[in-house]
C-alpha cells in the first residue's frame, strides 16, 4: 500500500473521530437533560431495564467486524460515563456541599465559635464515672479557659460485657458540672429515642463511630435544634462520611461538626490510623467545621500531642482527647487518657506552638 493511501485512510480516521468525539458529547449533553428531568420526577438515575434494551440494540444492529461482546464493553464504558455525569451533577446539590455554601458554617455553643478559624478543645474523660471524677477533669478544663467538656455516658462498647456508661444518670452528672463551672457538655447519644431526652442534658449530640450510619439516629439528630458533633465511622470512606452528615443537615439541622477520628488500617502501631488528609478535603468538599479526635485516631498518650499540633496545621477547627483524674482505674480506655498533669503539659507545649490563645 502506497503511503499516500495510508494518510487517505488515516484522515479518514481522524475525520470518524472527531465526529465519535462530537457524538459522545451531545449524547452527554442529552443525558444531563435526563437527569433533570428524573431530578424532578424524583426517579433513579440508574435504569436497568433501559440499559438492557440498549445493549440488545448493540447485538441486534452489529455488523462487525467488532464482535459483540467488544461493542457491548465500549457502550458499558459509556453507560458509566453518563452516570458519572449525572453524579457530579447530584453532588452540587448536597447541602453539606461547599458548592451549595460557599463560605464556612460556624456552630457557636455558649459563645465558643467553633469554625472561626481559631482552634478550640473538646476535653474530658471517656466515661462519666461519678460526679467527683467529672467535677476534678472540669476544672482542670475550666483552669485552661476552655468551655467544651467530653464524657461518655452511654458507651458502645466492643464487648457487650464492657462498662456501657452511667446512661440518663451520667447525662445528669455531666449537666451537674457543667452547671456549676458554666462549660459545655458533649456526650454521645445512641438511640434515636434519647434525643428528646437529650436536650435537657446536653449542648452538643454527639453521634459515635459505630453509629455514623444508624440512619434513624442521624435522622433523628437533623431533626432538633441542638449542634451535633458526628464522628467518621472506622470503616467509612470520606464519601460515606459526608453523606452521614447530609442524613442530618437534610431534616434541618445545619450545626455540625465533622470529626475525624481514625480508620481501621493494617497498621497497628496505633489504634486505629489518624487520616489526617480527611481534614483538608472535608474542609474542601463541605463548609461544616472539622474536628480531630487524637485520643481514638492513635490510641496512645505519646501520640496525642504531635497528632494535635498536626490536626492544627493542617486545619483542623478542633481538637478532641480524654482526660481522666486516674487514667489507670478508668473503667474505659484506661491506657490512652491523659492525667491532670498531662493535660497540662498538653495545653502548655500547644500554647508554646503559639497556636492557642494564651
Ligand atoms: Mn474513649
Amino acid at each position: 500500500m502506497s503511503n499516500q493511501s495510508l494518510e487517505g485512510l488515516r484522515s479518514q480516521i481522524d475525520a470518524i473521530d472527531l465526529e465519535l468525539l462530537e457524538l459522545l458529547n451531545r449524547r452527554g449533553k442529552i443525558v444531563e437533560n435526563i437527569g433533570k428531568v428524573k431530578e424532578e420526577q424524583g426517579t433513579n438515575r440508574y435504569d436497568p431495564v433501559r440499559e438492557r434494551q440498549l445493549l440488545d440494540t448493540v447485538r441486534d444492529n452489529n455488523e462487525g467486524p467488532f464482535s459483540t461482546a467488544t461493542l457491548q464493553h465500549l457502550f458499558k464504558q459509556i453507560f458509566k460515563a453518563s452516570l458519572e455525569l449525572q453524579k457530579v451533577d447530584n453532588q452540587k446539590t448536597l447541602l453539606v456541599s461547599r458548592k451549595k455554601q460557599p463560605e464556612d458554617t460556624v456552630v457557636e455553643i455558649k459563645g465558643e465559635k467553633i469554625g472561626d478559624g481559631k482552634p478550640h478543645f473538646v476535653m474530658g474523660p471517656c466515661a462519666v464515672e461519678s460526679y467527683d471524677q467529672v467535677k476534678e477533669v472540669a476544672q482542670a478544663i475550666k483552669g485552661h479557659g476552655l468551655k467544651l467538656m467530653r464524657g461518655g455516658a452511654f458507651k458502645p462498647r466492643t464487648s457487650p460485657y464492657d462498662f456501657q456508661g452511667l446512661g440518663i444518670e451520667g447525662l445528669k452528672i455531666l449537666k451537674r458540672v457543667a452547671d456549676e463551672l458554666d462549660l459545655a457538655v458533649v456526650s454521645e447519644i445512641t438511640h434515636p429515642n434519647d434525643i428528646e431526652v437529650a436536650l435537657d442534658y446536653l449542648d452538643v449530640i454527639q453521634i459515635g463511630a459505630r453509629n455514623m450510619q444508624n440512619f434513624d439516629l442521624l435522622k433523628a439528630a437533623g431533626s432538633v435544634d441542638r449542634p451535633v458533633l458526628l464522628k467518621r465511622g472506622m470503616s467509612a470512606t470520606i464519601e460515606e462520611f459526608i453523606f452521614a452528615a447530609e442524613y442530618i443537615i437534610s431534616q434541618g439541622n445545619s450545626k455540625i461538626i465533622l470529626c475525624e477520628r481514625g480508620i481501621r488500617t493494617y497498621e497497628k502501631a496505633t489504634r486505629n490510623t489518624l487520616d489526617i488528609s480527611s481534614v483538608p478535603i472535608l474542609k474542601k468538599e463541605t463548609h461544616l467545621p472539622v474536628a480531630v479526635d487524637v485520643t481514638h485516631s492513635t490510641g496512645r498518650k505519646d501520640l496525642l500531642l504531635p497528632a494535635a499540633k498536626a490536626a492544627i496545621a493542617i486545619g483542623a477547627d478542633a481538637v478532641m482527647a480524654e482526660v481522666h483524674p486516674d487514667p489507670a482505674t478508668a473503667l474505659s480506655d484506661a491506657a490512652q487518657q491523659m492525667d491532670i498533669p498531662q493535660f497540662n503539659e498538653f495545653m502548655a507545649a500547644l500554647k508554646a506552638f503559639n497556636v492557642v490563645p494564651q
